[in-house]
Order: structure tokens, then sequence, then C-alpha cells
């Protein structure tokens, strides 16, 4: 049998990942979260469920498929789909199916397989998966509990958490809050059969069951505005349990519940636990166990006050041996106070957590003169080091982390504004020890040790990477040493601001999920990375923090509570959720969020729309390179885009995927009105901003010229005049340089490539000199900055890695360097279009990209005049497939004509491409000169 089928337990934006301390991966649905309707509505819990075919053959189809979903392991192996069986369903589709059995009930287990049939004949059955049912509100007995007042270190005095007034708040400012120690006895009079443990704790948590960590998750529960959402895990714990006495301990940090000393930054409470652990006894019997006020609690344990920006201490020295088993006396510590339940609603957590990704090795230690140490990681990564250490009890190791060094060998500290990134740690005197922080993380490439006893070598450190659970999705090289070295440098930015929200930047006082930043960039990443969760948990982020008016916000989750209104940043609203129903084949974020959209739409015409033109914008084409390379926002006019202009194309673009979004989500009635509006819209975008007689928009910048151009707005007969005026700008004001910001680079790639100038698009990807990808990295930048002049411009706003100016570059390695992409119809790679560009010195590009419905592969070489592709097709997939510059040239795929091959279905031209339809399979394929014609 050729056929395999790997299922994918995609079940896709409701279920949560489990523990994984079994091999078995298990999933958990959220009853509550997964409603299109009615969040709380019953009748919508409709996990779904998807498969990816792998075949050896060429043209695999599916033709047909059966689920069964069992409630037992046992019913499911006798093929006795009890909760559903969807018998035989002549379908292809192998991706979010909706799973229409009986109405699944809380905590409910459910054991799935599916059974294919193809077009050879061969009928494959998968392995078996499954997935679990969360809570409803009313299952959860735990009480909230933690401690009513603040302790600050060091000092003994007690307050209410909520600054009153300015000296309290000015204590905020101060204050880094301890961690809190909780513990708690189990008894299980029973053997145990099977136990599950649903936790929240805030901010953060780490549980430990008889002195064992549960799950290999840091930083949980993933960040949301706890007004609105309250994140719990869910384990499954039995191998932790055992008959007679438990301990169960929790150690909770601060995280951005009782948030970072920024006044504006908004604080929840206090750190506080809400626990519920349920067992099942061999004998059937249960018993559930949760948080109450008979639980204990101590400030007094080695992890002392931590957050985010300023770092952790911890005191080894304070250590409680055994603290989280039964071998342990508490008589000390607080009977904990039970406390007001979060606002939020608490829901399972749908998207990945976060955990340690990759560890990396040191490159060098060496001694400053003032007797610290410089770590450099020869990364600027996220996350941590661990020290390794062996010295006299009370000796303490700080630890301080910056992207930079300064021209004296310290570190550049300058652009982390206020964060103090600073760790702490003082030793008890033993034997080796080691340590690493568990509530903080870090941005940057280089690490001050100062207080080391002996002489610290890269072997007492290693870098932890801490980004999202998610798989890496595309790889991606070419023999371009420098569009190699960006790729890297993309890539260790975007991993490095997943956590649990994409931020801006993970290492000054901000850290923020700044919406505009990830407009186009989440496409991009997708590619790269299965971010299909991630952005799925992230839209529901934006969508708590609208405003009853429509107004949606700037960052997300809502820590800061800005809203300038613009259309521009919000509009990564509207984007993301396109990408996933482009890049994941998801249409429920567009039909969930449907009225949100509805409601920003209809907020930005009753206020910001006068006379059809969007008359509000704050941010403007964000960090464009400046007039000088210490300036960190352009004041040239003639440099600077209209902000008229760009809310007007994004709200029209809006208007647009509004029409798409009305139809896929039922609600054709509004589809006449979005292209009315839209209409009028373009109408007057043409009237303010097109002047006939020079044939540019607004003032000529690239980015004004580009918007127009790419949403559609520029009239057919304009386009052509329009676009050599963004050639020329480029050309010959910018050198062949980019001349965008934020805004005009999400088009740029694209826009030169679709318009005839990819040789130039070649360029801007290849510079080394100012401004460009390639120019950060002649200056050793290891990620992408947040400045095109970020080594020379102001450090008040400048990091170091930064997402926002990838635009659309990481679209235009994978769709036209490689070639790979949805057909213009397709969604989810059904049918997929591979078209590569052979552009500049390029000799070869090597791309895969793991889509949702399998690999898709593209290496193309230059050897003299042969050009060699070899492509790999998904099963139960098809593409068209562009062979370039190979009109009247010999095709060959292996050493067979085109015609003598069954899966390939079809032939013709277009220019001097020759097309291809493919059926599924992988192919080589030569074009070369026909020696006849030679
Ligand atoms: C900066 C952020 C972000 C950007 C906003 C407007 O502070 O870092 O990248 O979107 O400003």
């Amino acid at each position: 049998m050729k056929t395999r089928i790997l299922l994918c337990m995609a079940v896709s934006l409701m279920l949560t990942l489990f523990s994984c301390h079994k091999t078995e991966k298990v999933w958990v649905y959220d009853l509550k979260v997964e409603s299109l309707v009615n969040p709380l509505g019953l009748e919508q819990k409709q996990p779904r469920l998807s498969w990816k075919l792998h075949s050896e053959e060429r043209g695999v189809h599916q033709q047909a498929y059966r689920i069964i979903v069992s409630s037992s392991e046992e019913k499911l192996k006798e093929n006795v789909g009890d909760l559903w069986d969807s018998g035989r369903i002549p379908s292809s589709e192998t991706v979010l199916i909706p799973y229409e059995g009986a109405l699944l009930s809380d905590r409910q287990f459910c054991y799935w397989k599916v059974r294919i049939e193809t077009n050879l004949g061969e009928v494959v059955s998968s392995e078996r998966a499954f997935w679990s049912m969360g809570l409803e509100t009313s299952d959860w007995q735990a009480k909230w509990i933690g401690l009513e007042s603040i302790e600050a270190e060091g000092e003994d005095r007690k307050m209410n958490f909520v600054p009153e007034n300015e000296d309290e708040l000015r204590l905020k400012s101060e204050t880094r809050l301890r961690a809190r120690y909780l513990r708690k006895e189990i008894k299980l009079g029973k053997d145990v059969k099977s136990a599950m443990l649903y936790i929240s704790g805030l901010g953060l948590y780490e549980a430990y069951l008889n002195g064992h960590k549960i799950g290999d998750q840091v930083l949980a529960p993933t960040p949301t505005d706890y007004s609105k959402t309250v994140p719990y895990n869910t384990f499954d714990v039995t191998s932790y349990l055992n008959k007679g006495e438990n301990i169960i301990g929790v150690i909770l940090g601060n995280g951005r519940f009782f948030s970072m000393r920024i006044p504006w930054f908004r604080t929840f409470g206090l750190p506080q636990l809400l626990s519920q652990l349920e067992v099942t006894y061999k004998d059937d019997t249960k018993d559930t166990f949760v948080s109450d006020e008979s639980w204990k609690l101590t400030l007094d344990g080695p992890l002392g006050v931590n957050n985010e920006f300023d770092g952790e201490e911890y005191d080894a020295r304070k250590e409680m041996e055994g603290w989280s088993t039964n071998d342990f006396d508490d008589a000390a510590w607080y009977s904990v106070e039970l406390v007001n339940a979060p606002e939020g609603k608490l829901q399972a957590q749908e998207n990945p957590n976060i955990k340690v990704m990759e560890h990396i090795k040191p490159l060098s230690v060496h001694k400053l003169d003032d007797d610290k140490y410089i770590i450099d990681m020869g990364q600027n990564m996220v996350g941590w080091i661990t020290l390794k250490v062996r010295g006299k009890r009370g000796d303490k190791v700080t630890l301080r982390y910056a992207e930079l060094l300064k021209e004296d060998g310290h570190l550049y500290l300058d652009n982390l504004r206020g964060a103090k990134v600073t760790d702490t740690y003082i030793l008890k005197g033993d034997e080796e020890e080691t340590w690493e922080p568990k509530f903080v993380f870090h941005g940057f490439r280089y690490v001050e040790v100062s207080g080391f006893p002996g002489v610290p070598t890269v072997d007492h450190f290693e870098g932890r990477v801490v980004y999202d659970e998610m798989k890496t999705t595309g790889t991606f090289e070419t023999s371009n040493a420098i569009i190699n070295r960006i790729y890297q440098n993309a890539c260790w930015g975007i991993k490095g601001n997943y956590r649990g929200m994409p931020t801006d930047c993970p290492q000054r006082d901000e850290r923020m999920g700044w919406l505009g930043d990830r407009t186009t960039g989440a496409y991009g990443e997708s590619y790269i990375y299965d971010n299909q969760k991630l952005y799925a948990k992230w839209l529901k982020d934006i969508e708590d923090s609208q405003l009853a008016n429509g107004a949606l916000p700037d960052v997300a989750p809502n820590y800061w509570e800005m809203y300038t209104n613009d259309v521009t940043w919000p509009a990564a609203y509207f984007t993301v959720a396109d990408m996933l129903y482009k890049q994941y084949g998801d249409v429920r974020p567009i039909i969930r969020h449907y009225d949100s959209f509805k409601a920003f739409i209809q907020f930005i015409r009753d206020n910001y729309l006068k006379d059809d033109i969007v008359i509000h914008d704050t941010f403007g084409d964000w960090c464009m390179p400046p007039e000088s390379m210490e300036m960190i926002h352009s004041q040239d006019p003639s440099r600077k885009t209209s902000g008229e202009l760009l809310s007007t194309a994004y709200y029209y673009r809006l208007l647009v995927l509004m029409q798409k979004f009305a139809s896929l989500s039922g609600n054709d009635k509004d589809i006449a009105y979005y292209r009315e509006s839209g209409d009028r819209i373009l109408k007057a975008f043409n009237r303010k901003f097109y002047n006939a007689s020079t044939g540019y928009y607004s003032n000529n910048t690239v980015t004004a010229n580009l918007l127009a151009l790419m949403n559609g707005m520029a009239p057919d007969s304009v386009r052509q005049v329009v676009f050599e005026h963004v050639v020329d700008k480029t050309l010959n004001e910018f050198k062949g340089h980019v001349s965008t910001g934020l805004i005009g680079i999400q088009w740029l790639m694209r826009g030169l490539s679709d318009y005839g100038q990819p040789e130039l698009a070649y360029k801007i990807a290849t510079n080394k000199t100012y401004p460009s990808w390639g120019y950060m990295i002649e200056n050793d930048a290891t990620t992408i900055w947040e400045l095109w002049n970020g080594n020379t411009a102001d450090p008040a706003m400048n990091s170091a890695n930064h997402v926002m100016l990838l635009g659309d570059l990481i679209i235009w390695y994978y769709e036209y360097l490689a070639g790979i992409r949805n057909e213009a119809a397709s969604t989810g790679f059904k049918k997929i279009e591979m078209k590569p560009l052979l552009v500049g010195d390029l000799t070869y590009v090597n791309a895969s990209y793991q889509s949702i419905r399998g690999e898709i592969r593209s290496h193309w070489r230059r050897e003299g005049t042969t050009f060699i592709w070899d492509i790999a097709i998904p099963a139960n997939t098809t593409a068209s497939v562009y062979l370039p510059e190979a009109v009247g040239k010999e095709i060959k795929e292996g050493n067979k004509e085109l015609n003598d091959i069954k899966s390939i279905t079809g032939v013709r031209t277009d220019g001097n491409w020759v097309i291809i339809d493919l059926e599924s399979g992988e192919y080589s394929f030569t074009v070369k000169q026909n020696r006849m014609l030679n």
C-alpha cells in the first residue's frame, strides 16, 4: 500500500494541546469557545477533523472518507462509532471537516480515525487519535485563591494593590512582587485509573505534583486581557499520582496580571490560582480536589521578585526542599485567602503553550576591565540562559541582557528604555548549582555576568530559545548568501516574537501585540511557522478589546488600552482572518468575527469618513527611511505619505474584503452595501489623490503609488504610468533602495514583480547599502531591525528585533522566488500554483512548505542554459506548474517527454511560460535548448 494518512488533529482552533508527559498528544475541545453564533450554545460543539495523505504514487486522490468517533479505544478498534460514524462520504476533502455526531458532553474523551478510498483502489485506515472536551463554567468547583496584599521585597508593608493615589502609584512602580508558592495535600484512597488537572494561575504558573513539574511548557498560560478571557490549561496527570498522600504545589509569578511598573500598563490584580484535579479510580468512582481556603501559601520561597521587563531574583538559600512533596512542614506558611475571580470568562487555552524550543551554546565569554564578563550568544535571541556555578553560600551572580554592545565592550542598554533586564542568583553554596529563570524572558545577544565566583567559560551557560510550540513548516535557501542570511534573521525575529501573541519586540519596556506590524507579516510568516492557532487566538484578543462603538485597538491583548482609531493598524484584524482562510482553508474566523468587522467599518464611517475620504491617521507610513541617519521619523513632507491616503486606501481594501467575508459568512445581503461604499471611496480617492497631469498619486511617494496599484484603486488606463513613477522614484531618488515604511513595504516586493520589475525587487532584496535588510546584516544584525537606520538612530525607539519592516518579503521568497502558492481561487493549497521567479544572479532556490495538505517542494537550479526543477505536490492536490522561459525548448520530466506522462493532464503556453496541469507526486523537470534548434 503506497498511501499513508497522517491524522492532523488540527481539530483546530478550539482544541488545546495537552500536557506532553505522555507520548501521545491529546487535544481538548472547549465546549464554549468554538461556537460560531452563540458562544454558549451547546449545539455548536463542533470540533473539526483534518488529515493529510501521503503517497509515493503520482496522481493520488481521495475519493471517499469515513470518519469514526468512539467513546473508548475498544469501541474504536471494533469500528463502533458510538459518537459518530460519518458513513462513506464521497469527497476529496481532508481539511477541517466538522464533527457531526452526538452532542459531546463535558470532559468527554473522543477517539477517532478515518478510513479513505483512493482512486488507485486503496482503502487506507489512519492510526487512532483522540481529543477530549473541556469544562463548562458550571463544572468548576474550584475557588480562586491568593493573598490580597502586597509584600514588597525587604520591606514589611502591605497595601491594597489598586493604586488609589500618587504615592501608591509610585509604590506600584517600584514594586515587583515576590513569587507565591502554594501547596496542598491530596489523599487518594484507591488506585488511580485516570486523572485530569484543569488549572489557571495568573499571571503565570508552574504546577508540580509530588515534586515533578507538570508539562514542559513555560510562561503559562499564554497572555490575554484577563477582564475578558481567562485561559486555563488541561493536563493528563494520571502518571504523577499514587494511592495515598500526594502533594500539589504551584508557583505563581506576576506575568501580565500584576503587570509591569509602567503606569499606563493595566494591572488586573494580585497573582491568583484556580486548580481542579479530577481523579477517576480503578473502581470507576471519582474524586475532585480543588483550590480552596485550605491551601497554604508562602512568599518566602527562593523565587523572589519577578517581572517580564525587569527580571527575576532567586535566592537558593531559601530553597524549601521537598515543598511540593509530602515530606515538608508548611506550618509557617500562610493560609490562603479566597479572592475574587477575575472578570474574564474561563476558557480552555486553544493556542499552543510557550516552550523552550531550542538550546544554543554561547559563542564566547570574555572579561571586561572592571571584573564583569560578557557572554556572546552569537545570535539575537529571545528567552534566557541557564547558569552553572559553584561558589560560596551567599555569592550573588547578576545577569543583565542586551542586544548590542557599546564601543567600550559594555552592554548597550539605552534602547531598552525602562526595562531593567536583570536576573540575580544567590548561591546556596553546595556543590555545582544550576539555575534558569521561570517567569521572565529577555531579548538579547549579549549577557553581562557579574559576581561570578571563579572564571566563567562558555560551558557555564546555555541559551534557551523560547517561543510558542509550533511546527516550522518552511525551509528556504538560495544561491544568494545575503538572501539566505536575511531569511535566517527573519526566522529568528518571527519566532522570537511569538509568545501567545505576536509582539512587536521582545526586549524593551514594550513587548506589545501591535496590530499594524502583522497586517501582511502574518501571511508571510505562515509559510515558515504553523501559526494558525496563534493567530486565531490573536483575533479573539482583538475582538476582546473592541469597544462598544466598534473601535479597535492598536495593541492586543489590551494591556495599554490604546485606541488611535487609525484604519491601518486595525486592518490586521481583517487581513489575519483572511490569511487563515487562504493559507489554512479556515473560514470560521471570518464567520466568528464578521459582526465585529462590520462594527469597525461602521465606526470609521460614522466618525472619520468625510466626502468618502477617511480623514484620520496617526502613524503614517511608520518608520520610513528618514532624511538624516539620526532621526527616527522623517519630518520631510516630500518623503511622507499623506495619512488620509493611507487610511482611505486601507479602508477601501477592508470594504473589498468585507464583500468576500459577507459572502463566505452567509451575509450576502451586505455585499451590495460594501460594494457601493467601496465604489464611492474609489472615486473620491482618485479624485482627491490622483494627479492626471503628472500621472502620480498625492506627493508621488512610492507608498502612495503602490497602494493605489496594489489595492486595485488605480484605473487600468493609468496603471503603467503610475508604476513608472514607482520605478523612477526608487531608481533615481533612492538609488535602487527602499523608500517606504511599514505600510509601503507590505506591497513593495510583490508590486515591483507583478508590474514587470522583478529585477528591481531583486536589487532591493539583495542590497547591502543603506537602506536595506542587507545593510542591517552588514552591520552585524542577526534579526531584523525596527528602523532602517537602526545602527545610528535615537535609542528612544530603536529595537534590534522587530519584524514589521519585513513587509511582504517572506511572501516574495516563497510565492515568487520559489514559486509556491495557492492558485487564485484556492484555499489551503487544494490547488497549487508553482511559478518560480528566475531573477538576478540566482542559480538555485530550494524551498519547501508543509501545507495543511502536505509538503509542497520547489527546488530549482540553472546549469548553463539548462533549467532543472524538482517539485513535489501533495497527494490529493493538483497544481498548475509554470515552466519558465520554456517555450520552444526541450522539456523532459525524468527522461520522458511530457506527453508520455499520465499525471500531466494539460500543457499550454502563456508568453514564455509553458504551463502544465499536474496531478500529485514528485517530478523532476529539465528545460534546455533543443539541439535541433541550435
Ligand atoms: C512602536 C511599536 C510598534 C509600532 C508602533 C506604532 O512603539 O514598536 O512596532 O507598531 O510603535
